[in-house]
């Protein structure tokens, strides 16, 4: 039975005005999930309404008592992490596991969120002149709107939406209509944990008729986008035009790099996980291994045959290995991009097609695949496929792995196999993306260090960390003048 569910606005949850929904799919076996509101432009201008209507009694209430509803909410998802995480798999398809870990990347941040409510440091420096204060402090900027995608269903709105509530803005939540169930949820959790009506929002529905309205409403003051690099650029271009702020996490093309010293099975191990976890739709997973020629052959077989002997399944059940993907349409794509690489000229030696033996047939399944043989410079080697799709590439040095790396269009995360500390720190230091790992995969950030990445994966921000607080604060400069008279600054003390 499918059960309705609404947007939520003003503290109401009400349906779309037009009174039109959409189902919500199971990607492993196109069961229906639930109807979801497909709303529009009057339904994102009613939330910004509500939403800037609660901004001037939350942005008041103190910091510190703002980070106790975070708090709280932590502990509900801690709670009903493993209801959570059911959930998620039957939304999203990846495998329990990892949607465990999806919840716990929301846990992890709602607890260092809520510290910030004690932090939240301002800076005070001495003024040039006597008798005068100075100090910088942040302050709120008002309606964030937050537009998510599919794969991280929670871990990504709370990296954004929880800072900002927390520095005392107001939410508007635009999640991916593939998972709009864990959005929901997310949501009635912050209000069970205490948020007032209208601090935050929620509007299903799609790019074109709820993304794009909430980033031309002028009441919305700053977007945080995680999604694909065509969407965020054209999101860029527009908050450009309007002179909004916006905060992008777009595309990945990440590399692990192997070199001849390296342990080849603990980086077989690291490249399978972060190669075809969550079937390789993360915008941190390794698309291409650039390996040593010297250990070319032999890191080829173990990677092969790893690949071949997934498990492919229903994430729901314990032996899956691998869930499905998303939806159909991103089926279509990855095999379009396996045809391409064969087309390319590089060698296919593991997968190369979807997946439908048995009970796979009613899902979005595709194999694990690897190619070899391939040119650095090849479609599949530098375009971010979003999908269980392997590039390895030759190289005969450090240095030329560090170029190829390089020179993606992209700079999220990069990963260096060796024994030898020298090159190790020369890859620390010569690695041109937002994260580098050493002796592990292309994937597993955590919170409380910032996330992001160099080139066209961003605009320069970062996400959590220390830097949590930067998309949704403005800056204040406030000069206290205790003289009882008139101190001209640069003129009176020179
Ligand atoms: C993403 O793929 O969009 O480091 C986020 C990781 C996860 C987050 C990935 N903690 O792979």
């Amino acid at each position: 039975m499918s059960q309705p569910f609404d947007n939520l606005i003003g503290g109401r949850w009400v349906r779309a005005r037009s009174g039109r929904t959409v189902p919500n799919h199971n990607p492993a076996n196109g069961e229906v999930l639930g109807e979801f509101p497909s709303s529009g432009p009057e339904d994102v201008d009613d939330a910004v309404q509500a939403a800037l209507r609660a901004f001037d009694s939350w942005r008041l209430v103190p910091a510190p008592k703002r980070a106790e509803i975070v708090y709280r909410a932590g502990a509900l998802l801690r709670e009903r992490k493993a209801e959570l995480a059911r959930a998620m798999t039957r939304e999203m398809g990846k495998v329990l596991a990892e949607t465990g870990g999806d919840v716990q990347e929301g846990i992890d941040m709602a607890f260092y969120a809520a510290g910030e409510g004690r932090r939240m440091h301002g800076v005070t420096t001495p003024s040039e002149m006597r008798d005068k204060w100075a100090m910088s402090v942040r302050v709120p900027v008002g309606v964030v709107g937050v537009i998510t995608p599919w794969n991280f269903p929670l871990a990504i709105p709370s990296w954004k939406i929880l800072p900002a509530l927390v520095a005392g803005n107001v939410v508007v939540f635009k999640p991916a209509t593939d998972t709009p169930e864990l959005a929901w949820h997310f949501a009635r959790i912050l209000e069970e944990a205490g948020l007032p009506p209208g601090v935050l929002n929620v509007v299903f529905g799609s790019g074109a008729e709820v993304g794009m309205p909430l980033v031309d409403h002028p009441g919305v003051a700053v977007i945080s986008f995680t999604g694909s690099t065509d969407v965020g650029l054209g999101i860029a271009a527009r908050a450009g035009a309007l002179g909004k702020r916006v905060s992008l996490e777009m595309g990945g093309k990440n590399a692990v790099i192997v070199l001849e010293d390296a342990d080849l099975g603990l980086a077989t191990e690291a490249i399978l996980w972060s190669a075809f976890g969550t079937a390789g739709q993360r915008c941190t997973a390794c698309s291409r291994v650039l390996v040593h020629e010297r250990v070319h052959d032999a890191l080829l077989d173990r990677v092969t045959a790893g690949a071949r002997a997934l498990r492919l399944g229903d994430g729901l059940e314990p032996s899956t290995q691998i869930g499905p993907l998303i939806n159909p349409g991103q089926v279509d794509r990855v095999h379009g991009y396996v045809e391409l690489g064969i087309e390319e000229g590089a060698e296919l030696v593991a997968g190369g097609g979807r997946a439908t033996a048995g009970e796979l047939a009613r899902g979005s399944f595709y194999q694990p695949t690897v190619f070899t043989r391939v040119k650095a410079d090849a479609r599949i080697a530098i375009e971010e496929i979003f999908g269980p799709v392997l590039s390895v590439v030759k190289v005969a040095d450090l240095a030329e792995a560090v170029q190829i790396n390089n020179a993606s269009r992209f700079g999220l995360s990069s990963s260096i196999f060796t024994r030898d500390v020298n090159r190790v720190f020369a890859a620390m230091r010569d690695l041109a993306t937002g994260i580098v790992y050493v002796n592990h995969g292309t994937t597993g950030a955590e919170i409380h260090l910032p996330f992001g990445g160099m080139r066209g994966t961003g605009n320069g921000h970062r996400e959590a960390g220390h830097t949590l607080l930067d998309p949704f604060t403005e800056w204040k400069s406030i000069y206290v003048d205790f003289s009882g008279r008139l101190q001209r600054a640069q003129i009176d003390n020179n």
